[in-house]
């Protein structure tokens, strides 16, 4: 029997099913090919003299790597000819990135964290492309108001991680696959079909240095954990931090668990630590669509309304009960 490709498996979603169109169908071709090109410039290293800082900063104030830089341009010249795009935004941008007059416009938004967890690159520690797709608002220019839409407004989410091996993991709102890069071929094959996240977990993702600024409700749900079969929970925990979203989200969806990066008073200020457009949202519709939840604590990551490109928010996602119990705590 032929493998499932990924090419195969959006051909039947386009043809059979009718869950997307043509053009987001080479639009998932093209950022899977983009990931592809950049899983090859992180393997090569420091023998290609990609490693180490770019020199410069970006939006968020953060240091770039070279990489950084790198995998955003393999995403912006992959995506910018083929027609299928109204615009891109991404964290290496401050605005969006807009289809230059020359090529065809589409009507599709594309968002993305082009290397996430970068700062685990120098440390050879598993890093990923995070990506989001919306459509633009009939009749608006694809500035960054079109780009202000809640994640329950996607049509398409996805990540690669690149670690032992390259994997897409991609949604299309109808259950999530995982593609293994077959690198003797070049092309991605299905090795996981409808993933379900355990609605229970004794695992959870958190840094834990963080503590001294945790509101209450987290204080108490990671404290219950620590006491373990004594405690509250009367069950033993274990924590895992890779400090690379990509990472920690694809343990989750593999077996279980629940991260947290909650509001606290070292990142209150700024609402938060990760980005909501590129981030939070795209995770959270995955994680969903497996059967998690994904909440700031308070509310449904995908229910909340945008109002800036680069806005931060809490994240707790995960396993469901794990993440309700947590939000219990907040509404108590
Ligand atoms: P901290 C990476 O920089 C990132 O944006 C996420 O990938 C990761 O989950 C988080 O920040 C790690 O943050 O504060 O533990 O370094």
């Amino acid at each position: 029997m032929a493998q499932m490709t990924l090419s195969r498996f959006l051909i039947e979603e386009q043809r059979d099913k009718n869950v997307i169109s043509h053009d987001l169908r080479l639009l998932i071709e093209v950022v899977s090919r983009a990931c592809k090109a950049i899983s090859i410039a992180i393997g090569k290293g420091s023998l290609a003299g990609v490693l180490g800082s770019a020199g410069s900063d970006n939006i968020q104030g953060e240091v770039q790597k070279k990489l950084d830089v790198i995998s955003n341009e393999i995403l912006l010249d992959a995506n910018e000819w083929g027609g299928h795009l109204a615009g891109m935004a991404s964290e290496e941008m401050e605005l969006p990135h807009v289809i230059p007059n020359r090529y065809p416009k589409g009507e599709y938004l594309l968002l993305f964290d082009p290397l996430d967890g970068s700062s685990n690159i120098d440390v050879n520690v598993s890093v990923g492309t995070i990506f989001s797709v919306l459509q633009c608002p009939e009749g608006m220019e694809p500035g960054e108001q079109a780009f202000l839409q809640p994640g329950a407004r996607q049509v398409c989410a996805g990540y690669a991680v690149y670690g032992p091996t390259t994997l897409l993991v991609l949604t299309l709102g109808d259950g999530v696959n995982v593609f293994t890069l077959d690198r003797e071929y070049g092309r991605f094959v299905m090795t996981q079909e409808n993933v379900r996240i355990p609605e229970d977990t004794r695992e959870f993702a958190i840094n834990a240095s963080n503590a001294r600024y945790w509101e209450p409700p987290v204080k108490r749900y990671v404290d219950e954990m620590l006491a373990g079969k004594d405690g509250p929970r009367g069950e033993d925990f274990n924590m895992r931090w890779v400090a690379s979203m990509v990472a920690d989200v694809h343990r989750i969806l593999s077996r279980g668990g629940i991260f947290m990066y909650p509001i606290d008073s070292k990142t209150r200020a700024q609402g938060g630590k990760l980005r909501i457009m590129y981030e939070a949202n795209p995770m959270a519709f995955i994680v969903e669509q497996a059967g998690g939840a994904a909440t700031d604590g308070r509310r449904r990551i995908l229910d909340i309304q945008p109002e800036k490109l680069h806005q931060r928010v809490p994240v707790i996602l995960g396993s469901k009960n794990e993440v309700e119990r947590l939000a219990s705590y907040h509404a108590a």
